[in-house]
């Protein structure tokens, strides 16, 4: 079953950023670099798709750095789009954004027309960590768990620059499976909407395709690659878990405990740097997703006609809002194109 976390407090973010980005001169949307196409929000993008933005390839530091080349150079290429890499905790190339906004908004600046700049992005990504290296001050509360901003918060940079932390959002539906998975992986997703061996397993599959030599580095399985590459996910978690110590009675291997060993070793990089997807594998996810949303969609309006036979002309069920279904104009919210414009005349920010 695909992953799923829109709770309450994502309401109203949505709400928050739809009201604030009026007043909004520039967007920095923060994406995870070890995840560029699943954690690029599809909601955010239509909420702040309008305004001037730079996209933030966060966690560079423990992302596959070819990866992060290749991510960059797709984003890059695309008419209007503009992505630069950053480890969010480094002031130098944190401090090149506040002149990229400048850039952007080259209007704003003085007492009389301060910038104003929005910082979003899924939960657990780094926006506040971004804010504290811009501010150089802990002012906006960071940690390792998704969900720690619950509220959006203002926060001066300088009398005429001011930055709007919000809270992490994902979106009512993410109707690629694959991203819900590294966004669990991630922690971009809160802790009781997922299943830790799941998630484990298909990180597992991950790593089997790409960094076999990174598993044996940490778990010194002591196999040829070939095998580890070619051995069922269940029973490589099980050879990690023992290799691990994450036993229980009789003999068994505890696999909650595994799972969550593997995970941890993947978000804290101790396994290497690993990045998840490549542009082309998240293009062909998103086809695919695009593709069962429309089957989908067409099962269930044959099903209504079917309905409609006979049936009385009202509906039987409320409509709920096209934000909240996923949905806009009949289009799947994971159909909106994961791209943020900006102003054509920007320039690529030296890394
Ligand atoms: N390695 C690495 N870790 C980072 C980076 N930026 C942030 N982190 C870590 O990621 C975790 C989440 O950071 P936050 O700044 O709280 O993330 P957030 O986007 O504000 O999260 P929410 O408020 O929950 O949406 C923290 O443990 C940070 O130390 C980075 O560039 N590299
Ligand atoms: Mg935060």
């Amino acid at each position: 079953m695909a992953i799923q976390w829109f709770p309450g407090h994502m309401h109203l973010t949505r709400k928050a950023i739809a009201e604030r980005i009026k007043d909004i001169d520039v967007v920095i949307e923060v994406l995870d670099a070890r995840l560029p196409g699943s954690s690029a929000n599809p909601l955010l993008a239509e909420l702040t798709g309008h305004k001037p933005t730079v996209k933030v390839l966060n966690k560079q530091d423990v992302a596959d750095p070819e990866r992060t080349a290749a991510w960059l150079d797709w984003y890059n290429a695309q008419p209007g789009t503009r992505a630069v890499p950053l480890d969010a905790s480094e002031p130098a190339p944190a401090r090149r954004l506040i002149e990229a906004c400048h850039f952007l908004a080259p209007g704003r600046g003085g007492m009389a027309k301060p910038m104003r700049v929005l910082i979003c992005g899924v939960p657990n990504v780094g926006k506040s960590t971004l804010i504290n290296t811009l501010t150089d001050k802990r002012q906006a509360k960071t940690g390792d768990e998704a969900g720690i901003t619950k509220l959006e918060q203002r926060i001066t940079l300088a009398d005429d620059f001011y930055l709007w932390d919000t809270p992490g959002m994902l979106w009512p539906r993410i109707s690629v499976p694959e991203s819900g998975y590294n966004l669990a992986a991630s922690g971009a997703v809160g802790r009781n909407a997922y299943d830790e061996e799941l998630v484990a397993l298909e990180l597992l599959r991950t790593l089997q395709r790409h960094y076999v030599p990174l598993l044996e580095a940490r778990y010194k399985l002591g196999l040829p690659a070939d095998e580890v590459a070619a051995m069922p996910d269940d029973v490589l978690l099980e050879a990690i878990g023992r290799k691990r110590g994450a036993m229980m009675g009789g003999g068994r291997v505890n696999l909650q405990k595994a799972a969550e060993l593997v995970i941890t070793d993947f978000r804290t990089a101790i396994l290497g740097r690993i990045s998840l997807e490549t542009p082309e594998e998240f293009e062909a996810w998103r086809a695919a997703g695009q593709a069962q949303d429309a089957e989908r969609l067409a099962k269930k309006a044959a099903r209504a006609q079917a309905r409609g036979k006979g049936a009385s002309a009202q509906p039987r069920r409320r409509v709920i809002d096209a934000a909240s279904s996923g949905r806009k104009n009949g289009v799947p919210a994971g159909a909106v194109a994961v791209t943020i414009k900006v102003r054509p005349t920007a320039t690529v920010i030296a890394p």
